[in-house]
């Protein structure tokens, strides 16, 4: 309860902030895109994890708030990078409980046209589990959100236990390989092959598909010799404030 108040207080006074980590083109090196990370910085100890708070959120429902306080930095901010990199994406995670939200639709057309973002550089995270409940209701929310020009991206692809049909029956542009496979791609004979297997069936299908955790050049050079997307991790870059994300941007490097 002490953590909800909090947080409604944190939201009122603006403390939480956006990071954003960098997505890389595996084949040019540049930055393609950047993934929104919320982050709540603590006046007297170290920052509060999302994982930790978002749960809280989802349950007080005060992640609808909370998530369109998102939506709004992330798509204003992805806006002014234009500028710097024409064509630069903007990722956000969405919640469950988002996705249930009356009029998140509308909502997201607002935050659109308020920020001056196009559609189709904003791209929506979900996680496979949030493809099981209500088919039909989520079919016709991500049908809008499609129609509208906006990207859909399956997060964590790979850890949920959901048949891989939703693949054909959603509307969906990029797999997220989960970062528990990446890890271990350069020693562990399994996680290669599932990789490999992931990179090959998402170009079959015309997904883009995104490593995440790539720690290592040599979980570089093996996602490259396999012509994958777009890579993420420390390997690369940490999530980053937004001020240092423009600096990147702008020393082009
Ligand atoms: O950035 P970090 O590893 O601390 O994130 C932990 C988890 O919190 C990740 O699963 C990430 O997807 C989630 N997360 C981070 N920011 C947001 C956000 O703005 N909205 C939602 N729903 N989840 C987020
Ligand atoms: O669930 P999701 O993919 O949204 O989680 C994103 C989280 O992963 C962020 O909190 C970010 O800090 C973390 N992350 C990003 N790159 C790496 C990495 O290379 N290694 C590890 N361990 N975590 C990473
Ligand atoms: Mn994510
Ligand atoms: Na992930």
């Amino acid at each position: 309860l002490s953590t909800e108040n909090n947080m409604r207080r944190a939201l009122e006074h603006e403390e939480f902030v956006l990071h954003y980590q960098p997505v890389i083109n595996l084949t040019t090196g540049r930055i393609e895109g950047a993934e929104a990370l919320l982050r709540w910085p603590q006046s007297d100890a170290r920052p509060i994890s999302p994982a930790e708070f978002i749960p809280v959120a989802e349950d007080t429902g005060l992640i609808v708030p909370l998530g369109e306080w998102v939506l709004q930095k992330a798509c204003e901010q992805a806006k002014a990078w234009q500028a710097l990199q024409p064509g630069l994406r903007m990722a956000v995670n969405l919640s469950a409980r988002q996705l249930r939200q009356k009029n998140l639709v509308g909502m997201i057309e607002g935050v659109l046209a308020s920020s001056g973002l196009a559609p189709n550089l904003l791209e929506l995270e979900l996680t496979e589990g949030m493809l099981v409940d209500n088919v039909e209701e989520t079919l016709a929310t991500l049908g809008r959100l499609e129609d509208m020009g906006i990207r859909i991206a399956i997060d964590d692809f790979g850890t949920g236990y959901s048949s891989l049909s939703y693949l054909k029956r959603f509307p969906i542009h990029t797999l997220k390989i989960d970062r528990s496979f990446v890890r271990d791609i350069s020693d562990d004979p399994d996680d290669a092959a599932l990789v490999t297997a992931i990179i090959f069936m998402a170009r079959s299908l015309k997904l883009q598909v995104t490593a995440e955790g790539v720690e290592t050049e040599e979980q570089a050079d093996f996602l490259r010799s396999l012509a994958c997307d777009q890579v993420q991790g420390f390997h690369f870059d940490r999530p980053l404030p937004a001020l240092e994300f423009s600096s990147r941007l702008e020393k082009k490097m």
